[in-house]
């Protein structure tokens, strides 16, 4: 095969999961975690600066929606929308992160301050939402396919920290519950939007790149936590 022929649909999609080796599972915040190493100040950090993350993951797809004409994808994507802001019995996923917090020891009020987001975590996070703005809707599709790693760590989560977190309020762990099969419907619709659109092998490239922005936002983001609360080195204008 040439370096020009494009990718089977099937080696495509092996190529998108080979950089799971990438995702910030291995990263060493999120290693310290997974071995109870974190302490409850470190654990509030990661929850409220997570939370940013998680009020812009709407905004996120209410601008690829915003930007996508087809009907038969929007109506799968808003499901995105709801599922995160809430609809009818379902409080959504914003709202159970907000119990995490509370279940760590920080109130619904701090979170929603975002007095406790690292400069960094923002701009990684507002690179993402802008990103996701500016490129064709099929693009901002692929970038949401680090989700594809997503369920083991929130199945980490999930097995892990009631052992090694024994403060932490049950009720914090219904977000992780609730994305395990949230994520995986996720994975299965942009999947398919990214193996269908990447034509030629550069563009399948290209899928590759996309990928690997943002599994660095991710990585960026625990970059500055672990400056902040495991260096003590907030940013110099931050008590942490
Ligand atoms: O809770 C997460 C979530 O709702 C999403 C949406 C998706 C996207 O659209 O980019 N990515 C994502 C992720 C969530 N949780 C992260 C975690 O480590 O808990 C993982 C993250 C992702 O893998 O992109």
């Amino acid at each position: 095969m040439s370096k020009n022929t494009p990718w089977s649909p099937e080696e495509f999609e092996q190529q998108l999961r080979a950089k799971e080796d990438l995702y910030h599972i291995h990263h060493p915040f999120h290693i310290l975690m997974h071995s109870g190493k974190l302490n409850q100040k470190q654990v509030q950090g990661w929850v409220a600066n997570r939370f940013y993350y998680q009020t812009a993951i709407p905004i996120k797809d209410a601008a690829i929606m915003a930007n996508c004409p087809e009907r038969d994808v929007r109506k799968h994507w808003v499901q995105r929308i709801l599922d995160h802001d809430g609809h009818e019995d379902d409080a959504g996923g914003i709202e159970a992160w907000l119990q995490l917090g509370e279940a760590v020891g920080l109130t619904r009020e701090e979170l929603w301050s975002e007095e406790h987001v690292l400069p960094g975590v923002r701009f990684a996070i507002d690179a993402y939402v802008n990103f996701a703005r500016r490129v064709p809707w099929q693009e901002a599709a692929s970038s949401s396919l680090t989700e594809m790693f997503a369920p083991k760590i929130h199945q980490h989560r999930l097995d892990n920290w009631p052992d090694l977190y024994p403060w932490i309020e049950e009720k914090g762990y219904r977000y992780f519950r609730k994305r395990l099969t949230e994520a995986r419907r996720d994975v299965e619709h942009g999947l398919a939007i990214t193996l269908d659109y990447y034509k030629t092998r550069a563009d399948q490239e290209r899928a590759l790149d996309i990928l690997q922005f943002k599994l660095d936002i991710l990585w960026t983001m625990l970059d500055a936590m672990w400056m902040a609360y495991i260096e003590g080195r907030p940013p110099y204008h931050m008590d942490v």
